[in-house]
Protein backbone atom coordinates (compact mmCIF):
# COMPACT_ATOMS: atom_id res chain seq x y z
CA UNK A 1 0.00 0.00 0.00
CA UNK A 2 1.15 3.53 -0.54
CA UNK A 3 1.98 5.19 2.78
CA UNK A 4 3.57 7.84 1.08
CA UNK A 5 3.02 11.18 2.86
CA UNK A 6 0.27 9.83 4.06
CA UNK A 7 -0.40 12.27 6.74
CA UNK A 8 0.38 15.13 4.24
CA UNK A 9 -2.25 13.98 2.32
CA UNK A 10 -4.71 13.87 4.85
CA UNK A 11 -6.93 16.82 6.76
CA UNK A 12 -7.84 16.94 10.69
CA UNK A 13 -11.38 18.12 10.77
CA UNK A 14 -11.57 18.84 14.29
CA UNK A 15 -15.40 19.11 15.83
CA UNK A 16 -15.50 21.95 18.45
CA UNK A 17 -19.33 23.01 18.20
CA UNK A 18 -20.74 21.46 21.39
CA UNK A 19 -21.50 23.11 24.46
CA UNK A 20 -20.28 20.46 26.92
CA UNK A 21 -23.28 20.92 29.41
CA UNK A 22 -22.30 18.08 31.89
CA UNK A 23 -19.51 20.73 33.06
CA UNK A 24 -22.17 23.10 34.06
CA UNK A 25 -20.92 26.74 34.34
CA UNK A 26 -17.37 25.87 33.23
CA UNK A 27 -19.43 26.09 29.45
CA UNK A 28 -21.48 29.10 30.43
CA UNK A 29 -19.26 31.35 28.86
CA UNK A 30 -17.20 28.99 26.69
CA UNK A 31 -17.15 25.44 24.48
CA UNK A 32 -15.52 22.35 26.19
CA UNK A 33 -13.20 22.36 23.58
CA UNK A 34 -12.00 25.85 25.28
CA UNK A 35 -11.98 24.42 29.05
CA UNK A 36 -8.91 24.93 30.72
CA UNK A 37 -6.41 21.35 30.85
CA UNK A 38 -3.46 21.09 32.48
CA UNK A 39 -1.81 23.94 34.19
CA UNK A 40 -1.41 25.90 30.81
CA UNK A 41 -3.61 24.10 27.44
CA UNK A 42 -7.07 23.88 26.62
CA UNK A 43 -9.07 20.79 25.76
CA UNK A 44 -8.78 21.07 22.26
CA UNK A 45 -4.76 21.86 22.36
CA UNK A 46 -4.99 17.69 23.15
CA UNK A 47 -6.41 16.82 19.42
CA UNK A 48 -4.33 19.16 17.58
CA UNK A 49 -1.29 18.05 19.17
CA UNK A 50 -1.74 14.64 18.52
CA UNK A 51 -2.35 15.81 14.85
CA UNK A 52 0.62 17.80 15.12
CA UNK A 53 2.57 15.02 16.44
CA UNK A 54 1.43 12.45 13.62
CA UNK A 55 2.66 14.66 11.34
CA UNK A 56 -0.28 16.47 9.99
CA UNK A 57 -0.42 19.74 8.82
CA UNK A 58 -3.87 20.64 7.56
CA UNK A 59 -6.27 20.88 10.33
CA UNK A 60 -9.89 22.78 10.21
CA UNK A 61 -11.58 23.68 13.21
CA UNK A 62 -15.30 23.87 13.05
CA UNK A 63 -16.85 25.72 15.69
CA UNK A 64 -20.32 27.21 16.99
CA UNK A 65 -21.22 28.01 20.71
CA UNK A 66 -20.02 30.24 22.44
CA UNK A 67 -16.87 30.20 19.99
CA UNK A 68 -14.84 33.84 20.97
CA UNK A 69 -12.63 31.93 23.74
CA UNK A 70 -11.47 28.75 21.31
CA UNK A 71 -11.37 31.44 18.41
CA UNK A 72 -9.15 33.78 20.57
CA UNK A 73 -6.89 30.68 22.10
CA UNK A 74 -6.57 28.89 18.32
CA UNK A 75 -5.52 31.75 16.66
CA UNK A 76 -2.76 32.98 19.33
CA UNK A 77 -1.69 29.42 19.65
CA UNK A 78 -2.14 27.73 16.69
CA UNK A 79 -1.20 30.32 14.16
CA UNK A 80 2.63 29.22 13.21
CA UNK A 81 1.51 26.95 9.66
CA UNK A 82 3.49 27.94 6.70
CA UNK A 83 0.65 28.44 4.11
CA UNK A 84 3.64 28.61 1.29
CA UNK A 85 4.26 24.53 2.17
CA UNK A 86 0.64 24.59 2.03
CA UNK A 87 -0.32 24.15 5.75
CA UNK A 88 -3.41 25.64 7.77
CA UNK A 89 -5.24 25.88 10.66
CA UNK A 90 -8.60 26.64 9.09
CA UNK A 91 -11.14 28.03 11.22
CA UNK A 92 -14.94 27.63 10.71
CA UNK A 93 -17.73 28.85 12.64
CA UNK A 94 -20.53 27.98 11.46
CA UNK A 95 -21.97 31.21 9.57
CA UNK A 96 -24.93 29.90 7.71
CA UNK A 97 -22.82 29.15 4.28
CA UNK A 98 -25.09 27.11 2.30
CA UNK A 99 -27.37 30.01 2.36
CA UNK A 100 -30.21 27.45 4.22
CA UNK A 101 -31.82 28.52 7.50
CA UNK A 102 -29.49 26.56 9.76
CA UNK A 103 -26.47 26.75 12.12
CA UNK A 104 -24.40 23.35 12.08
CA UNK A 105 -27.31 20.63 12.60
CA UNK A 106 -25.31 18.34 13.50
CA UNK A 107 -21.56 16.97 13.03
CA UNK A 108 -21.93 15.87 9.83
CA UNK A 109 -23.61 19.22 8.82
CA UNK A 110 -20.11 20.76 10.15
CA UNK A 111 -18.42 19.44 7.14
CA UNK A 112 -21.42 19.69 4.66
CA UNK A 113 -21.54 23.17 5.00
CA UNK A 114 -17.81 23.83 4.33
CA UNK A 115 -17.55 21.70 1.71
CA UNK A 116 -16.30 23.90 -1.18
CA UNK A 117 -13.54 24.74 1.44
CA UNK A 118 -12.43 21.00 1.95
CA UNK A 119 -12.92 20.66 -1.55
CA UNK A 120 -9.74 23.18 -2.65
CA UNK A 121 -7.75 21.51 -0.06
CA UNK A 122 -6.66 18.89 -2.41
CA UNK A 123 -6.39 16.15 0.25
CA UNK A 124 -7.40 12.66 -0.02
CA UNK A 125 -8.01 11.73 3.05
CA UNK A 126 -10.25 13.47 5.66
CA UNK A 127 -9.54 12.53 9.86
CA UNK A 128 -12.58 13.50 11.46
CA UNK A 129 -12.18 14.74 15.05
CA UNK A 130 -13.83 15.73 18.33
CA UNK A 131 -11.89 18.26 20.18
CA UNK A 132 -12.99 18.07 23.50
CA UNK A 133 -11.32 14.53 24.99
CA UNK A 134 -7.82 14.34 26.62
CA UNK A 135 -5.60 11.82 25.02
CA UNK A 136 -2.18 10.75 23.09
CA UNK A 137 -3.13 8.99 19.93
CA UNK A 138 -0.91 8.76 16.67
CA UNK A 139 -3.26 9.28 13.66
CA UNK A 140 -0.84 8.37 11.31
CA UNK A 141 -1.06 4.24 12.20
CA UNK A 142 -4.77 4.72 12.42
CA UNK A 143 -4.39 6.56 9.01
CA UNK A 144 -2.32 3.33 7.61
CA UNK A 145 -4.84 0.62 8.79
CA UNK A 146 -7.54 2.64 6.59
CA UNK A 147 -5.54 2.18 3.42
CA UNK A 148 -4.44 -1.18 4.19
CA UNK A 149 -7.67 -2.70 4.83
CA UNK A 150 -9.52 -0.64 2.17
CA UNK A 151 -12.28 0.34 4.71
CA UNK A 152 -14.38 3.15 3.96
CA UNK A 153 -14.62 4.14 7.20
CA UNK A 154 -12.03 3.14 9.93
CA UNK A 155 -13.66 4.43 13.58
CA UNK A 156 -11.31 4.92 16.98
CA UNK A 157 -12.69 2.81 19.30
CA UNK A 158 -11.72 1.35 23.06
CA UNK A 159 -13.23 -1.02 26.01
CA UNK A 160 -15.15 1.25 28.70
CA UNK A 161 -17.41 -0.57 31.34
CA UNK A 162 -20.32 -1.55 29.56
CA UNK A 163 -23.00 0.80 31.95
CA UNK A 164 -20.86 3.72 30.97
CA UNK A 165 -21.20 2.88 27.66
CA UNK A 166 -24.77 4.82 27.34
CA UNK A 167 -22.68 7.60 26.30
CA UNK A 168 -21.33 6.59 23.40
CA UNK A 169 -21.44 4.95 19.90
CA UNK A 170 -21.24 1.01 20.31
CA UNK A 171 -19.90 -1.70 18.08
CA UNK A 172 -19.48 -4.84 17.49
CA UNK A 173 -16.56 -6.31 15.21
CA UNK A 174 -15.89 -9.86 13.78
CA UNK A 175 -12.19 -11.71 14.10
CA UNK A 176 -11.19 -8.76 11.25
CA UNK A 177 -11.84 -6.30 12.86
CA UNK A 178 -14.74 -5.15 10.95
CA UNK A 179 -17.44 -3.29 12.13
CA UNK A 180 -20.66 -5.87 12.31
CA UNK A 181 -23.28 -3.82 14.55
CA UNK A 182 -23.43 -0.43 15.53
CA UNK A 183 -25.49 1.25 18.16
CA UNK A 184 -25.01 4.93 19.00
CA UNK A 185 -26.00 5.82 22.31
CA UNK A 186 -27.68 2.20 23.22
CA UNK A 187 -29.57 2.27 27.02
CA UNK A 188 -27.86 -1.09 27.55
CA UNK A 189 -25.12 -1.55 25.79
CA UNK A 190 -23.75 -4.88 24.76
CA UNK A 191 -20.74 -6.73 26.30
CA UNK A 192 -17.72 -8.00 23.96
CA UNK A 193 -17.70 -11.67 23.18
CA UNK A 194 -13.98 -11.58 25.78
CA UNK A 195 -15.81 -9.87 28.46
CA UNK A 196 -19.67 -9.08 28.85
CA UNK A 197 -18.32 -6.81 31.99
CA UNK A 198 -17.07 -3.86 29.17
CA UNK A 199 -18.22 -2.48 25.73
CA UNK A 200 -16.77 -1.90 22.84
CA UNK A 201 -16.92 1.94 22.24
CA UNK A 202 -16.29 4.13 18.94
CA UNK A 203 -13.99 8.02 20.07
CA UNK A 204 -15.90 9.43 17.67
CA UNK A 205 -12.78 9.25 15.64
CA UNK A 206 -13.47 8.64 12.02
CA UNK A 207 -10.69 8.45 9.05
CA UNK A 208 -12.70 8.55 5.34
CA UNK A 209 -11.27 9.37 1.95
CA UNK A 210 -12.42 12.43 0.81
CA UNK A 211 -13.56 11.04 -2.17
CA UNK A 212 -15.93 8.67 -0.26
CA UNK A 213 -17.10 11.17 2.16
CA UNK A 214 -18.09 14.07 0.00
CA UNK A 215 -20.33 11.73 -1.62
CA UNK A 216 -21.79 10.49 1.55
CA UNK A 217 -22.34 14.00 2.96
CA UNK A 218 -24.31 15.02 -0.01
CA UNK A 219 -26.28 12.30 0.27
CA UNK A 220 -27.19 13.02 3.51
CA UNK A 221 -27.63 16.59 3.08
CA UNK A 222 -30.74 15.18 0.45
CA UNK A 223 -32.12 12.99 3.27
CA UNK A 224 -35.14 14.82 5.04
CA UNK A 225 -34.98 11.51 7.58
CA UNK A 226 -31.47 11.69 8.50
CA UNK A 227 -30.32 14.60 11.44
CA UNK A 228 -26.97 15.17 9.99
CA UNK A 229 -24.97 13.44 12.28
CA UNK A 230 -21.55 11.25 12.11
CA UNK A 231 -23.00 8.99 14.82
CA UNK A 232 -26.60 8.97 14.58
CA UNK A 233 -26.58 8.81 10.19
CA UNK A 234 -23.48 7.96 8.47
CA UNK A 235 -21.87 5.69 10.53
CA UNK A 236 -24.87 3.51 11.55
CA UNK A 237 -25.34 3.47 7.19
CA UNK A 238 -21.57 2.69 6.16
CA UNK A 239 -22.05 -0.40 8.89
CA UNK A 240 -24.70 -1.59 6.76
CA UNK A 241 -24.30 -0.73 3.85
CA UNK A 242 -20.27 -0.42 3.29
CA UNK A 243 -17.18 -1.72 5.07
CA UNK A 244 -16.34 -0.16 8.37
CA UNK A 245 -13.24 -0.89 10.06
CA UNK A 246 -12.68 -0.70 14.11
CA UNK A 247 -9.05 0.91 14.82
CA UNK A 248 -7.92 -0.03 18.39
CA UNK A 249 -7.08 2.29 20.64
CA UNK A 250 -4.13 0.99 22.61
CA UNK A 251 -0.36 1.02 23.63
CA UNK A 252 0.35 0.76 20.57
CA UNK A 253 -1.34 3.80 19.53
CA UNK A 254 1.22 6.29 20.97
CA UNK A 255 4.56 6.24 19.28
CA UNK A 256 6.31 6.53 22.93
CA UNK A 257 7.57 3.25 24.14
CA UNK A 258 6.00 1.92 27.11
CA UNK A 259 3.82 4.81 27.55
CA UNK A 260 0.09 3.89 29.05
CA UNK A 261 -2.49 4.46 26.15
CA UNK A 262 -4.33 8.00 27.87
CA UNK A 263 -8.18 9.02 26.99
CA UNK A 264 -10.34 10.50 29.04
CA UNK A 265 -13.44 12.54 28.67
CA UNK A 266 -13.46 15.10 31.05
CA UNK A 267 -17.05 16.39 30.42
CA UNK A 268 -18.36 16.40 33.43
CA UNK A 269 -17.01 18.76 36.77
CA UNK A 270 -15.83 15.11 38.49
CA UNK A 271 -14.30 14.02 35.88
CA UNK A 272 -12.70 17.15 34.88
CA UNK A 273 -11.62 17.66 38.63
CA UNK A 274 -10.04 13.91 39.00
CA UNK A 275 -7.69 14.10 35.66
CA UNK A 276 -6.39 17.77 36.81
CA UNK A 277 -5.87 16.46 40.14
CA UNK A 278 -4.18 13.23 38.62
CA UNK A 279 -1.44 15.22 36.96
CA UNK A 280 0.04 15.88 40.82
CA UNK A 281 0.12 12.44 41.40
CA UNK A 282 4.03 11.03 41.69
CA UNK A 283 3.37 8.94 38.33
CA UNK A 284 0.75 10.68 36.06
CA UNK A 285 -1.07 8.45 33.65
CA UNK A 286 -0.72 11.02 31.60
CA UNK A 287 2.72 12.43 30.83
CA UNK A 288 3.31 16.06 29.95
CA UNK A 289 6.13 16.34 30.35
CA UNK A 290 6.84 13.96 27.71
CA UNK A 291 9.43 15.53 24.62
CA UNK A 292 8.34 13.09 22.08
CA UNK A 293 5.07 14.57 22.38
CA UNK A 294 4.26 17.87 23.32
CA UNK A 295 1.51 19.55 24.13
CA UNK A 296 1.16 22.74 22.50
CA UNK A 297 -0.71 25.26 23.64
CA UNK A 298 -0.73 29.29 23.71
CA UNK A 299 1.55 30.46 26.39
CA UNK A 300 1.58 34.32 27.82
CA UNK A 301 4.68 35.56 28.65
CA UNK A 302 4.64 35.55 32.20
CA UNK A 303 7.58 35.49 35.36
CA UNK A 304 8.09 32.47 37.29
CA UNK A 305 5.95 31.30 39.91
CA UNK A 306 6.90 32.86 42.95
CA UNK A 307 6.10 31.64 46.79
CA UNK A 308 6.60 33.64 49.68
CA UNK A 309 7.75 32.43 53.13
CA UNK A 310 8.39 34.59 55.92
CA UNK A 311 9.18 34.09 59.62
CA UNK A 312 5.51 35.79 60.79
CA UNK A 313 4.15 32.65 60.17
CA UNK A 314 3.09 33.11 56.79
CA UNK A 315 4.14 29.58 55.24
CA UNK A 316 4.12 29.99 51.13
CA UNK A 317 4.58 27.16 49.71
CA UNK A 318 3.05 23.83 47.54
CA UNK A 319 3.60 20.09 48.23
CA UNK A 320 2.27 17.55 46.06
CA UNK A 321 0.86 19.87 43.29
CA UNK A 322 1.96 21.75 39.84
CA UNK A 323 2.23 25.72 39.73
CA UNK A 324 2.12 27.70 36.87
CA UNK A 325 4.07 30.53 35.42
CA UNK A 326 2.77 34.12 36.84
CA UNK A 327 1.52 32.44 40.01
CA UNK A 328 2.04 34.53 43.23
CA UNK A 329 1.46 32.33 46.34
CA UNK A 330 2.02 34.70 49.26
CA UNK A 331 1.91 32.94 52.57
CA UNK A 332 -0.67 29.89 51.42
CA UNK A 333 -0.09 26.57 52.01
CA UNK A 334 -0.90 24.66 48.81
CA UNK A 335 -1.53 20.67 48.57
CA UNK A 336 -2.26 18.61 46.05
CA UNK A 337 -3.45 21.18 43.62
CA UNK A 338 -3.07 22.59 40.12
CA UNK A 339 -2.85 26.20 39.62
CA UNK A 340 -3.39 27.55 35.84
CA UNK A 341 -1.27 30.80 34.74
CA UNK A 342 -1.75 33.88 37.20
CA UNK A 343 -3.65 33.01 39.96
CA UNK A 344 -2.62 34.99 43.01
CA UNK A 345 -3.21 34.18 46.47
CA UNK A 346 -2.66 35.65 49.89
CA UNK A 347 -1.73 35.00 53.48
CA UNK A 348 -2.99 32.42 55.53
CA UNK A 349 -5.03 30.47 52.93
CA UNK A 350 -4.69 27.05 52.27
CA UNK A 351 -5.70 24.78 49.06
CA UNK A 352 -6.04 21.43 49.65
CA UNK A 353 -7.13 19.33 45.92
CA UNK A 354 -7.90 22.42 44.52
CA UNK A 355 -7.80 23.09 40.74
CA UNK A 356 -7.48 27.04 39.97
CA UNK A 357 -7.83 28.50 36.62
CA UNK A 358 -5.91 31.14 34.79
CA UNK A 359 -6.28 34.47 37.18
CA UNK A 360 -8.10 33.50 39.90
CA UNK A 361 -7.11 35.33 43.39
CA UNK A 362 -7.66 33.94 46.37
CA UNK A 363 -7.73 36.51 49.61
CA UNK A 364 -6.64 36.04 52.78
CA UNK A 365 -7.51 33.01 54.91
CA UNK A 366 -10.11 30.70 52.78
CA UNK A 367 -9.91 27.67 53.18
CA UNK A 368 -10.72 26.00 49.67
CA UNK A 369 -10.83 22.00 49.70
CA UNK A 370 -11.73 19.28 46.71
CA UNK A 371 -12.85 22.55 44.35
CA UNK A 372 -12.62 23.70 40.92
CA UNK A 373 -12.01 27.67 40.77
CA UNK A 374 -13.32 28.98 37.42
CA UNK A 375 -10.78 31.75 35.85
CA UNK A 376 -10.38 35.12 36.86
CA UNK A 377 -12.40 34.13 39.98
CA UNK A 378 -12.00 36.62 43.27
CA UNK A 379 -12.35 34.25 46.49
CA UNK A 380 -12.91 36.60 49.23
CA UNK A 381 -11.55 37.02 52.44
CA UNK A 382 -12.20 34.00 54.68
CA UNK A 383 -14.54 31.59 52.25
CA UNK A 384 -14.29 28.03 53.51
CA UNK A 385 -15.25 25.65 50.93
CA UNK A 386 -15.28 21.90 51.10
CA UNK A 387 -15.54 21.31 55.00
CA UNK A 388 -19.85 21.28 54.91
CA UNK A 389 -21.49 20.10 51.78
CA UNK A 390 -24.90 21.35 53.22
CA UNK A 391 -23.53 24.77 53.72
CA UNK A 392 -21.66 24.93 50.27
CA UNK A 393 -24.68 23.71 48.00
CA UNK A 394 -26.78 26.63 48.83
CA UNK A 395 -23.92 28.91 47.01
CA UNK A 396 -21.80 26.62 45.19
CA UNK A 397 -22.28 23.70 42.79
CA UNK A 398 -21.62 20.94 44.73
CA UNK A 399 -21.16 17.44 42.54
CA UNK A 400 -22.33 14.11 43.29
CA UNK A 401 -18.51 13.07 44.20
CA UNK A 402 -18.11 16.25 46.18
CA UNK A 403 -15.97 18.69 44.27
CA UNK A 404 -17.62 22.39 44.20
CA UNK A 405 -17.68 24.38 41.40
CA UNK A 406 -17.23 28.20 41.98
CA UNK A 407 -17.60 30.86 39.52
CA UNK A 408 -17.98 34.84 39.70
CA UNK A 409 -21.87 34.67 39.46
CA UNK A 410 -21.84 31.82 42.77
CA UNK A 411 -19.22 34.41 44.80
CA UNK A 412 -21.79 37.53 44.14
CA UNK A 413 -24.69 35.63 45.16
CA UNK A 414 -22.42 34.59 48.50
CA UNK A 415 -21.66 37.81 48.91
CA UNK A 416 -25.05 39.23 49.17
CA UNK A 417 -26.43 36.90 51.59
CA UNK A 418 -23.55 38.04 54.03
P1 LIG B 1 -21.24 12.70 21.43
O1 LIG B 1 -20.37 12.53 22.61
O2 LIG B 1 -22.69 12.92 21.65
O3 LIG B 1 -21.07 11.39 20.48
P2 LIG B 1 -21.29 15.03 19.81
O4 LIG B 1 -22.20 15.83 20.63
O5 LIG B 1 -21.74 14.52 18.49
O6 LIG B 1 -20.64 13.83 20.64
O7 LIG B 1 -19.96 15.83 19.65
C1 LIG B 1 -18.82 15.32 18.99
C2 LIG B 1 -17.91 16.50 18.70
O8 LIG B 1 -18.54 17.35 17.78
C3 LIG B 1 -17.59 17.36 19.91
O9 LIG B 1 -16.24 17.75 19.85
C4 LIG B 1 -18.49 18.57 19.77
O10 LIG B 1 -17.90 19.72 20.29
C5 LIG B 1 -18.67 18.67 18.29
N1 LIG B 1 -19.99 19.13 17.86
C6 LIG B 1 -21.21 18.76 18.30
N2 LIG B 1 -22.19 19.38 17.63
C7 LIG B 1 -21.56 20.15 16.71
C8 LIG B 1 -22.01 21.06 15.70
N3 LIG B 1 -23.31 21.24 15.46
N4 LIG B 1 -21.09 21.71 14.97
C9 LIG B 1 -19.77 21.52 15.17
N5 LIG B 1 -19.28 20.68 16.10
C10 LIG B 1 -20.16 20.01 16.85
C11 LIG B 1 -20.01 11.20 19.54
C12 LIG B 1 -20.37 9.99 18.68
C13 LIG B 1 -20.39 8.70 19.50
C14 LIG B 1 -19.03 8.54 20.16
C15 LIG B 1 -18.72 9.77 21.02
C16 LIG B 1 -17.31 9.71 21.60
O11 LIG B 1 -21.64 10.21 18.06
O12 LIG B 1 -20.68 7.59 18.69
O13 LIG B 1 -19.01 7.39 20.96
O14 LIG B 1 -18.78 10.96 20.20
O15 LIG B 1 -17.14 10.77 22.49
P1 LIG C 1 -11.32 32.35 29.15
O1 LIG C 1 -12.18 31.38 28.45
O2 LIG C 1 -10.02 32.62 28.50
O3 LIG C 1 -11.22 32.13 30.63
P2 LIG C 1 -12.75 34.72 29.96
O4 LIG C 1 -12.98 34.11 31.29
O5 LIG C 1 -12.06 36.03 29.89
O6 LIG C 1 -11.97 33.75 28.96
O7 LIG C 1 -14.11 34.78 29.21
C1 LIG C 1 -14.78 33.66 28.73
C2 LIG C 1 -15.69 34.09 27.61
O8 LIG C 1 -16.71 34.95 28.10
C3 LIG C 1 -14.95 34.88 26.56
O9 LIG C 1 -15.43 34.49 25.31
C4 LIG C 1 -15.26 36.33 26.91
O10 LIG C 1 -15.20 37.15 25.77
C5 LIG C 1 -16.66 36.21 27.47
N1 LIG C 1 -16.88 37.22 28.51
C6 LIG C 1 -16.13 37.47 29.58
N2 LIG C 1 -16.65 38.44 30.32
C7 LIG C 1 -17.77 38.85 29.70
C8 LIG C 1 -18.76 39.82 29.94
N3 LIG C 1 -18.73 40.61 31.00
N4 LIG C 1 -19.78 39.94 29.07
C9 LIG C 1 -19.85 39.13 27.98
N5 LIG C 1 -18.94 38.20 27.70
C10 LIG C 1 -17.92 38.05 28.52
Amino acid sequence: MDHRRLTQRSLAFVLAGGRGSRLKELTDRRVKPAVYFGGKARIIDFALSNAMNSGIRKMALATQYKAHSLIRHTQRGWNFFRTERNEFMDIMPASQRMGGEAWYRGTADAVTQNFDIVDDYDIDYVIILAGDHIYKMDYEIMLRQHVDSKADVTIGCLTVPRMEATAFGVMATDESGQITDFLEKPADPPGTPDDPEVALASMGIYVFSWKLLRELLLKDAEDPNSSHDFGNDLIPDLVKNGKAMAHRFDDSCVREEGAPAYWKDVGTVDAFWQANIDLTNFTPELDLWDRKWPVWTYSESVPPAKFIHDERDRRGMAISSMVSGGCIISGTEVRNSLLFTNVHTNSYAVLDHAVVLPRAVVHRSARLRKVVIDSGVEIPEGLVVGEDPTEDSKFFRVSDKGVTLITQPMIEKWKAAQ
